[in-house]
């Protein structure tokens, strides 16, 4: 089977093949826009996005202090070999929330795009730069559930966990639901919310 023979390559090689994994999240503006718009950018800058989750609206997860912050949409998109590696991918990805009018002007406050690398193959990093697999995956149900939509077996790296275990065990309780495109008017009529629906479905 494939997981034998990926822990006899560890050892002797760089990381055999393997999908990386990206957390999209939006909670200002035209959030199903928002998302439409990152996969074309991962698109665009030659990634290749195998498949996609559902979109899924969810409650605000940490930041307790704002009230008042919007619901998100969040979905996973998968994406697959040629990949870069996993430093040269996350800038790829800063980049593509910059084109969205992503700023950091508030830390934790509402965003019109984040994109997050969950993981990167069985790749593991501890830098400043960049913590693979990302260090809150295991606790967010925002990202568990549409993962475990794509790739219930997926095993965590160091915790050898699955993407469905981990979501049996997490004491995390917050609201994800299935995101419906009626429920929002398009920002633009015939615009962007039906052409996300048909990246989606
Ligand atoms: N992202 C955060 C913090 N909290 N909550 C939800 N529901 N969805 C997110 O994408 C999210 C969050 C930090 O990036
Ligand atoms: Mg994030
Ligand atoms: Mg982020």
């Amino acid at each position: 089977g494939l997981a034998p023979a990926l822990s006899s390559n560890r050892m002797t090689q760089a990381s055999p093949p393997a999908n990386a994994y990206i957390s999209l999240g939006s909670n200002l503006g035209d959030r199903a826009g928002n998302l439409l718009l990152a996969v074309r950018g991962m698109l665009d800058s030659g990634l290749v996005v195998s498949r996609v989750s559902s979109v899924y609206e969810t409650e605000p997860v940490g930041n307790s202090s704002q009230a008042d912050m919007p619901r998100f949409l969040n979905m996973i998109a998968e994406l697959r070999i040629p990949l870069p590696p996993p430093e040269q991918l996350l800038a790829q990805l800063l980049r593509i929330e910059y084109s969205l009018g992503r700023t950091r002007e508030v830390p934790g406050g509402p965003r019109t795009i984040d994109l997050d690398l969950l993981l990167c193959g069985d790749e593991t990093r501890g830098t400043e730069f960049l913590t693979l697999p990302h260090p809150r995956l295991h606790q967010r149900r925002f990202v568990l559930v549409p993962l475990g939509e794509l790739a219930p077996r997926l095993v965590h790296p160091p915790f050898q966990n699955s993407v469905r275990d981990l979501l049996e065990e997490t004491e995390a309780k917050s609201e994800v639901h299935l995101w419906k495109a009626s429920s929002e008017p398009p920002a633009v009529e015939g615009g962007l919310t039906s052409a996300t629906q048909q990246i989606v479905t």
